[in-house]
């Protein structure tokens, strides 16, 4: 059925201990001499040995020195199978591959001058013959010879071993990885490349060089990455007990990367946007996410690389984790509360719509038929829910234990979720079958709470029901264990500290765990109804369901202390208004209130009064709708955020203002938050009066990317004076710098009309279209499809028509960035008509006419 199934999951039943490549690189033709030691598992006796190799040219073939007779190997394309082998042996192999052809951008290719590697997830059969799966775990030694003018730093995996000049200008450099590493973390890096550098001392007494190389004079913008870098090397010493393991720890980074970045053992490779910063070409947004991303990649090297997969089904064993440990270090240096609502905006706006569309699927998949199309959020981000719920139940103190066990009873080995929670079952003396189901059930947990209070005997009890609706193949659902947080306050607002009747366990850091459908808590003898609040923090990933009305939640979001569940309240409100849930004149009025009374305050930090300001996006709003009806809701978004900014024209006038001299330049947080509130002012401003000239102002004086971008953004989003002069500008100053460029280009395609669909026709027919660069894709395909809702949802359908045009001509270049567009119909079903019937019509005109696993794959799920 064209599926890889979890359940068939068999071990190799031949193993590869090492593995010796040589690679002649050049950019047209590069041939890989494979030598790999292969032993069959005695456990598994009799099976030939088969490796996967795509798009390869093979040259020689070679059994312990001896050429191979034709008769005992078969390559189809796909597969080199090779009989007559009872025991251990040594092959060799020759291959020619074509990197400068390479557009997929996966295995070895050309991005400019350079030779890059992508190999997750499955990339490494595109460079030689090879067991490509992640329970195949060789140490390694690599060669790499080339033109030394062309290249003349040679990177792989592992610690350098030896440099050597060659005939004919050419040199070879050595590298050994003395670590067991499945071949998706292999890498090269080959080319013109300088670096930044910095040695230091790990915590075990191990002498590290961290280096972040790039082309040329980017050099200059890599010295935020490598002081991220190291960062995350101490935060992972002093967290999590975990040092790194080689002399050397190498990233690069590259303009034409697909994904974000990849953890490759020792050799990180980047898409060139998570590395290259200064504040004159980078916002304080990026430098975040460069942060972020650098300590993920770092991370992987315990969480994914050290102890890696068994197979793909477990992908969120290491991206679930990693995003875990990458958020609380974030969260450690930065604030918690605002990293805690970047998440939430994240699963709401997109992972709850992926659980409830088409594409749903459980944190592991049972089955896929092209794993890439499961890098997903999901995967990501609900599985680092999924262990932020774990350490809930356990403990912190117990997390960590299990975590220690995790990594020691794992280490070197090629692990599964089972041993992840057995780690952490028996470090914390949990039976942790029930959690198991956060890991194979679909769909986002709803909480249904309802309460009851008996005026005459001040009882209160709170009823709550669990329920995770249905989702493609997944009728039924079973009840998941998860923290449930809460707070009663009295009426005056104090908190009402007794501790609840219930059978739901206490947890370690407060509030009780809910281990089954339904449970009830029971406070007796109260004096009046209390309010109550819950999920503090958001500790369940959950849909919180409870009868508030407008007053309630504006009087919560005065009690309530932790801030989180505060600027939540002010989500609840402006959803409730937006969506009708609550009476939307009331709702209105009520945080129209909160939000005077923030911005008044000029004790709470600007950067959380920002958040506030920030109403819940279109993707969001969608999501809790059962059909949408887009132009009513974006009108309706619009209408609200138009009658906010007429009510607090004056006081946003003063917070612009009087910001002014903290917003200047630097990375400090106050800094970063005075600009935040700046531009969130701002928006607000242009949109009440595009004639004004503040916006065009901000951009004039400008000294930060932040603040010349915030103000592109009014200037071009509301059709301002000076949008475009303003783009004008940003287009010749950023004319060699294709990462700005893509800055002014997501402007431009996020416009909020349906006309922008012409800009995007101007765009692609001029020399800013690159349609063999991912990042300038997603800069005008992306973000159009993903932040345009009245572009790409436009009654002609023109925008579907658009997006599908172009997942067909991508597909042909890079499939795993065409399947990714198509990501973008994944609630076509609940559109409302006649957008419902044109999507279907967008994505039926595809069938027959997509050629790759990735998009074909997409389409059918779709479909379905
Ligand atoms: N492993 C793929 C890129 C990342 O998640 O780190
Ligand atoms: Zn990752």
């Amino acid at each position: 059925d064209g599926f890889v199934h979890l359940e068939d999951y068999a071990p190799p039943a031949w193993r590869i201990p090492h593995a010796e490549l040589a690679f002649d690189l050049e950019r047209e033709a590069t041939v890989v001499e494979a030598t790999l030691r292969l032993e069959p598992d005695p456990g598994q006796p009799g099976h030939a040995v088969v490796l996967d190799g795509e798009e390869l040219e093979l040259l020689d073939i070679e059994a312990d020195g001896a050429p191979l007779p034709a008769d005992r190997w078969d390559y189809d394309g796909r597969h080199l199978r090779i009989d007559g082998f009872a025991s251990a042996f040594t092959l060799r192999t020759r291959a020619r591959i074509r990197p400068a052809d390479n557009t997929r951008l996966e295995g070895l290719y050309t991005s400019g001058p350079l030779l890059l590697t992508q190999c997750e997830a499955e990339g490494f059969r595109r460079i030689t013959f090879f067991a490509d799966r992640p329970d195949v775990m060789p140490t390694w030694r690599i060669v790499l010879r080339a033109d030394r003018a062309a290249f003349p730093v040679l990177l792989a995996n592992g610690n350098p071993a030896g440099t050597r000049e060659l005939d004919g200008g050419r040199h070879e450099a050595t590298w050994e990885n003395p670590h067991p590493t499945p071949c998706y973390l292999f890498a090269i890096a080959a080319g013109q490349l300088r670096r930044v550098t910095h040695t230091l001392r790990t915590a075990e007494g191990r002498e590290v060089e961290l280096n972040v190389w790039a082309q040329g004079d980017d050099v200059v913008r890599c010295h935020y990455a490598l002081g991220a870098v190291e960062r995350a090397l101490r935060w992972d010493e002093q967290r999590f007990g975990r040092c790194y393991d080689l002399e050397v720890f190498n990233v690069v980074a590259a303009q034409d990367f697909t994904m974000g970045a990849m953890e490759n053992k020792g050799l990180n490779i980047f898409n060139a946007r998570y590395i290259l910063a200064d504040e004159e070409s980078a916002t304080d947004e990026d430098f975040l996410a460069i942060e972020s991303v650098v300590a993920h990649e770092y991370l992987h090297n315990w969480s994914g690389n050290r102890v890696t997969l068994r197979d793909w089904f477990q992908l969120s064993l290491k991206e679930g984790l990693t995003v875990f440990r990458d958020t609380e270090f974030s969260a450690d240096l930065h604030s918690r509360a605002l990293k805690r609502i970047e998440v939430v905006r994240l699963l709401r706006a997109r992972q709850f719509a992926e659980d409830a569309g088409a594409l749903a699927h459980a944190v592991r998949p049972d089955r896929y038929r092209e794993i890439s199309n499961f890098y997903t959020l999901t995967i990501y981000e609900k599985g680092a829910e999924v262990v932020r719920v774990l350490q809930a139940l356990v403990g912190e103190e117990a997390f960590r234990a299990g975590m220690d066990r995790y990594f020691a009873d794992n280490d070197g080995r090629a692990a599964t979720i089972e041993d992840f929670l057995a780690a952490h079952a028996a470090a914390s003396g949990s039976d942790l079958s029930d959690f198991a189901r956060w890991y194979a059930q679909a769909g986002t947990p709803e909480l249904w709470i309802t309460a009851d209070y008996d005026e005459a005997s001040g009882d209160y009890t709170l009823q709550v029901d669990q329920h995770t609706p249905p989702t493609p193949g997944q009728a039924h659902k079973e009840a998941l264990p998860m923290p449930l947080r809460f707070v009663l306050f009295a009426p005056d607002g104090g908190v009402i500290d007794a501790a609840p009747e219930t059978d739901a366990p206490a947890l370690p850091g407060g509030g009780v765990a809910l281990t089954q459908a339904t449970h009830v808590l029971r406070w007796r003898g109260l004096r009046a109804r209390p309010l109550p609040a819950f999920n503090q923090g958001f500790a369940a990933p959950v849909k919180l369901r409870f009868e508030y009305d407008a007053a309630d939640l504006a009087a919560l979001a005065r009690f309530e202390s932790d801030p989180f569940n505060r600027w939540d309240l002010l989500q609840r409100l402006a959803s409730g208004a937006l969506l009708h849930t609550l009476d939307p004149e009331q709702a209105t009025v009520a945080l129209g209130d909160a939000l005077g009374a923030l911005l008044d305050d000029d004790a709470a930090d600007p950067a959380f009064v920002a958040e506030c300001l920030a109403l819940p996006d279109f993707d969001t709003l969608a999501e809790a709708c059962d059909v949408v009806d887009v132009d009513e809701l974006v009108a309706r978004r619009e209408s609200l955020l138009d009658r906010l900014a007429e009510e607090h024209v004056e006081r946003l006038q003063r917070r612009y203002e009087s910001l002014a001299a903290a917003a200047g330049d630097g990375l400090t947080a106050p800094a970063m938050a005075a600009r935040a509130l700046r531009n969130a002012c701002l928006a607000w401003l242009t949109r009440l009066d595009p004639e004004a000239t503040l916006a065009q102002a901000q951009f004039a004086t400008a000294t930060t990317m932040t603040a010349r971008l915030g103000a592109l953004r009014c200037l071009v989003h509301f059709e301002a004076p000076g949008a475009a002069a303003a783009l004008a500008e940003f287009r010749t100053r950023w004319a060699a710098d294709p990462l700005v460029t893509d800055k002014w280009i997501a402007c431009l395609a996020s416009r909020p009309h349906p006309d922008t669909l012409d800009d995007i026709g101007e765009l692609l027919a001029s020399s800013w279209w690159l349609p063999t660069n991912p990042n300038r894709v997603r800069a005008v395909v992306g973000t159009f499809s993903r932040a345009n809702p009245l572009g790409f949802h436009r009654r002609d359908g023109a925008g579907y028509r658009f997006v599908a045009a172009q997942v067909e001509k991508l597909d042909g270049i890079n499939p795993q960035v065409a399947a990714r567009l198509l990501g973008a119909f994944e609630t076509w079903r609940k559109l409302a008509e006649p957008l419902r019937h044109q999507a279907r019509l967008a994505l039926a005109s595809l069938q027959g006419r997509l050629h790759s696993g990735d998009t074909r794959d997409l389409l059918q799920r779709l479909l379905d």
